[in-house]
């Protein structure tokens, strides 16, 4: 095969290979997506490469003869006159003929692969840049992938383009994967060690620590305490809580200082009580800075200064909740349609950062009313926004119900395993008054809420649900 032909044939190559990695991105999506981001840069480093490959080969023009050339070629080449040195002209001129040539016979066609392969580069590129990547794709939900680090740098226009793709997922889904976050995956698994740790306490020690008040919002909640619903009648609750009880148990912290509300650290029971409390206190302050952030890459989609809600966000009023969901026994799912790990609700603030181990479980509704699997994928964060955030946008901003439920079944045994999760809510300032953002009404009368304090809301959301 001559140089030129295999150069085309991997570009071709280099052509399915792209359109399969996009499908494979939104058919087949599971933990491996961050894996095929970075196929996605090889495939694009191949294409560079072959494109270089065949420039040169246009540029050099016919090949030389090799020295392993039969004597009669050499022969022949010897008794040619010397060639005069060509004119620009008639360089190009072969240039454009040898391109005609490149490949397969009938000189156009060999120019269809670099031609779609230059349609579906673009397509890729501008849709991964544009939206992220397909994280999830199923029922008209999608729950993008979005690479954050773009707008931790200060580029402008990554920043802007970033935070276009955030501000697209909520108001579309209102659910997003966040990558590369500044926050260590060691981080985070030290979390969920430290979580199960203290969930494997015994009883009594924990319910000494025990969630006292939706204004404090701190401390253990046993499991069966609190049932999440959209439901805010009393009794609809009372009898949810006793039919379908929410199978987990939580840890609550908020942060730290707020007169007459100390979080309820297990630091005096033990030294691993201190460890504890002095991680998650570190936390709870890592998970707010990245709260900021993202809250800065909504001001900037939304088109104001990128600073615009720092005001709103710089108290840190918000709430670390660690989960344990227990193992639980498969017949308890196959004889309850209706049993939850949590029951179907949206969040109360402004936005959520979750982090799930890789057990499964989260589900999000779609617009056909279906449960579509948030599956989790390694070292990112499922960022969802909570009600508040959609009263503020006047409903631009999608807060979506989601849900708990048991996971996949693998086969083996016949409990579902335990699974943890740690869910950071994010709230605006207690102090701070939450009415529609610029921009998001024309008139007055299109303000779809009342102005609300924002402490005042949360507490009334928490008081209807424990
Ligand atoms: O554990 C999860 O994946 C979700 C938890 C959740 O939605 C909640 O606690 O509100």
């Amino acid at each position: 095969m001559e140089l030129a032909e295999s150069s085309a044939l991997g570009m071709y190559l280099v052509l399915e290979g792209t359109t399969m990695l996009h499908d494979m991105n939104i058919y087949f999506v599971s933990w491996y997506t961050p894996i095929l981001l970075e196929a996605y840069k090889f495939w694009f480093y191949a294409i560079c490469i072959a494109i270089v490959r065949t420039t040169l080969i246009l540029l050099r023009g016919p090949a030389e003869p090799s020295p392993h050339s039969s004597s009669t070629d050499v022969n022949e080449k010897k008794e040619k006159d010397p060639e005069p040195i060509p004119s620009t002209a008639s360089l190009l001129n072969q240039l454009v003929i040898d391109s005609l040539n490149l490949t397969i016979p009938g000189s156009l066609l060999g120019w269809i692969p670099y031609i779609l392969l230059g349609q579906v580069v673009a397509m890729v590129m501008s849709d991964t840049q544009q939206h992220g990547i397909a994280g999830v794709q199923q029922d008209d939900l999608t729950i993008p992938l979005i690479d954050f680090s773009p707008f931790l740098t200060d580029d402008e226009s990554s920043k802007k383009a970033t935070a276009a793709a955030i501000l697209h997922a909520f108001r579309t889904s209102g659910f997003l994967y966040l990558s590369n976050t500044g926050i260590p995956p060691s981080t985070v698994q030290t979390i969920f060690n430290e979580s199960a740790h203290f969930f494997a306490r015994p009883e009594a020690q924990k319910e000494l620590l025990s969630w006292d008040t939706p204004q404090s919002n701190r401390g253990y909640v046993r499991f069966g305490r609190e049932k999440v619903t959209q439901s805010s009648d009393p009794d609809e609750i009372l009898r949810l809580r006793a039919s379908n009880p929410d199978y987990k148990e939580t840890m609550e912290i908020g942060r730290e200082g707020v007169a007459g509300m100390p979080n309820k650290w297990p630091e005096h029971f033990d030294d691993d009580g201190k460890r504890f409390t002095a991680t998650m206190r570190a936390f709870h302050d890592t998970c707010s800075k990245l709260h900021m952030q993202v809250m800065r890459a909504i001001a900037l989609g939304m088109g104001y200064d990128e600073g615009f809600f720092d005001g709103f966000t710089d108290a840190a009023d918000n709430n670390l909740r660690l989960l344990h969901y227990p193992p639980v026994l498969k017949k308890v799912f196959a004889d309850n349609p209706d049993a939850v790990r949590a029951g179907a609700h949206s969040d109360y603030g402004s936005i959520t950062l979750l982090f799930q181990d890789d057990v499964g479980g989260l589900e999000v509704k779609s617009p056909r009313d279906t449960w579509v699997r948030a599956v989790p994928i390694r070292d990112t964060v499922v960022v969802n926004a909570g009600d508040l955030l959609a009263r503020w946008s006047n409903d631009t901003i999608k807060s979506t119900n989601h849900r708990v439920v048991q996971p996949p079944d693998s086969g083996s045994g016949d409990m579902y395993p335990r699974r943890y999760s740690v869910a950071y809510f994010c709230n605006p300032n207690f102090d701070r008054t939450i009415e529609a953002l610029p921009g998001t009404f024309g008139s007055e009368s299109e303000k779809k809420y009342a102005p609300i304090n924002s402490g005042d809301y949360l507490t009334m959301r928490l008081a209807a649900t424990f």
